[in-house]
């Protein structure tokens, strides 16, 4: 028998509020005694039938990575959990554990990040749940994790040594099998049962040059094993892709803003003809052509228009869904080819049910994130291959791709722009404010043109009825251009305010504006309205997408 231990403690989390993903909170909290070890604690005590499951754990390198995977050990044995599958070294993409845990029939997994947000000492550290479809716990179990981690007094311990994990092996603690494993293998399996990587490869190698910036997070390795060991490319083609607990000081956030040195080789210097990054654990994506930006909502409705193109959807998809705030480009296509597009809040567990009902083949949110039924997440390299998978198939350039594609569906203009950090009560008085005079905007004239709709979205759920209140404030105009605000849930410090701008041109209007002049109306009306510039005390958002 292993030793159990209770460790009784004094409850660190009363202030905790469910997030959009999991528990983000800066490294220095989760470094407090007992912080991670409660939580976990949660975790296990909200999965039914725990003794002698499977679980999988891993996390995308950042710091504390290792030593929060060996607590995990120790707490999972205590708990006799009957194996726990762990990659090599801790490493394991966001993506990757959905998959490893469908394919190894796990009841669950727990992936250590905090995405997207920086790491390091300073930075910020993460614990998501994924249940046993392989995606994001829904509202209900998180709610029901929140609620114990306020009230849990102690936690199961056994203080047993950890096995290192950077070998491959088998490990046997009292009723617990610990398997650490090849985290890269499975992944890449499914990406080659989904693509023609030598359709790819072949293509890339004709004059089509690839640069693939990992940010110095997870994605490295499963980069460098795809287009370098599978696909023959140079090692050169992948940049930033040693993993490191700081990500070198970098935001692993793959946007114009904080993929800058990227979007300069592409936009600036267009030394490349595609540019791809992915985020922190490798579920984000963004995709830039020569001296063009792929906007993340017309991506998914590219990716939707062009199943054919790819030999893992070739039979057709379902349907699609969308994130409320997403653009509507992917609504016009789901209606040209006579499938279903459902619209949801904001987080990847509200597609689950979906996906998993078979109502829908492809998702994906405006935040960077596209994904389909092969796994319960988003999925960055997923994405960098289904646009590559096409630009091969059709023998053509991104911008030749997303102005086709904009000639026959016309542009939905779109940004979104994030304020970050700002002082919460300010970003709560902008947001009540708003929401106080929502309904009486209804009739009146916003951005010159009259407003159709005014609400707070909230949504049920078309497969389990439970409905989520609350998702954001929008704003809806007679031509259908949108206006909506709503305050981040993955934010660590103070308040996130993002605001999202949507307007339609069809194929006869002017296609090739300037989003932020496409907008410009919308943008500074809005302004008008709720003073953000001035109560924020910024001149401009932090992040322009
Ligand atoms: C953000 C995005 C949302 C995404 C979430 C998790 O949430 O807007 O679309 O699902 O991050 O992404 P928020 O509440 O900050 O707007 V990640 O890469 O953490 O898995
Ligand atoms: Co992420």
């Amino acid at each position: 028998m292993t030793e159990v231990n209770v460790i009784n403690i004094k409850n660190p989390f009363q202030d905790q509020k469910p997030g959009t993903s999991g528990l983000r909170k800066s490294t220095l909290r989760f470094q407090e005694e007992h912080y991670l070890e409660i939580f976990i604690q949660a975790i296990l005590n909200s999965i039914k039938d725990l003794h002698g499951s499977t679980l999988v754990v891993g996390g995308d390198g950042r710091y504390g990575n290792i030593s929060a995977i060996k607590k995990i050990i120790q707490i999972c044995v205590a708990h006799q959990v009957g194996k726990l599958i762990i990659p090599k070294n801790g490493l394991l993409s966001t993506p990757a554990t959905s998959h490893l845990i469908r394919k190894e029939g796990a009841i669950g997994g727990i992936i250590l990040s905090a995405s997207h947000n920086p790491g390091g000492i300073e930075g910020d550290f993460g614990v998501k749940l994924n249940i046993s479809n392989g995606g994001p716990a829904p509202e209900s179990i998180t709610s029901q994790i929140y609620q114990c981690s306020q009230s849990l007094k102690s936690y199961k311990i056994s203080k047993i040594k950890t096995p290192d994990l950077d070998e491959v092996g088998v490990f046997s603690f009292g009723q617990t099998s610990v398997e650490i494993i090849d985290g890269l293998k499975d992944y890449s399996n499914l990406m080659e049962s989904i693509f023609d990587l030598d359709q790819i490869s072949d293509f890339l190698k004709k004059d089509f040059s690839l640069i693939f910036d990992a940010m110095n997070a997870v994605t490295g390795p499963y980069a460098k094993n795809i287009f370098v060991e599978k696909m023959g490319l140079a090692d050169n083609c992948v940049m930033n892709g040693i993993p490191l607990e700081d990500f070198g000081g970098l935001h692993p956030d793959p946007n114009l803003t904080y993929a800058s040195k990227l979007a300069d080789l592409l936009l600036v210097q267009k030394s490349y003809s595609f540019g791809a990054a992915c985020d922190g654990d490798g579920d984000r994506n963004m995709i830039l052509g020569q001296g063009c930006f792929v906007n993340p909502s017309d991506s998914l409705a590219v990716i939707t228009a062009n199943t054919n193109c790819v030999p893992g959807y070739k039979g057709g998809i379902a349907g699609v869904a969308r994130s409320m705030p997403t653009s509507s480009a992917v609504d016009f296509v789901a209606s040209a080819l006579n499938i279903p597009c459902f619209e949801t809040p904001t987080g990847w567990k509200f597609f689950g049910n979906l996906l998993d009902s078979n109502l829908i083949s492809i998702c994906g949110e405006e935040s960077f994130g596209t994904g389909s039924n092969h796994v319960r997440e988003k999925d960055g390299l997923w994405a960098v291959l289904y646009w590559l998978q096409i630009l091969a198939v059709k023998n053509c350039s991104v911008s030749e791709l997303i102005q086709n594609h904009w000639k026959q569906y016309g542009r939905n203009y779109y940004s979104r722009h994030d304020y970050e950090a700002i002082p919460s009560p300010i970003a709560n008085q902008i947001f009540n404010n708003l929401s106080s005079f929502l309904p009486s905007l209804i009739g009146n004239k916003f951005a010159g043109n009259l407003v159709k709709g005014a609400d707070n979205f909230s949504y049920i759920d078309p497969v389990d009825q439970s409905t989520s209140k609350n998702q954001g404030l929008r704003i809806i105009l007679e031509d259908n251009s949108r206006v909506i605000l709503r305050l981040s849930g993955t934010g660590t410090k103070g308040s996130t305010l993002r605001l999202y701008f949507e307007k339609f041109a069809g194929s006869e209007q002017n296609l090739h504006l300037n989003p932020q002049v496409a907008l410009k109306s919308l943008i500074d009306d809005l302004d008008h309205l709720l003073n953000i510039r001035k109560l924020t005390k910024m001149e401009k958002p932090t992040v322009i997408t």
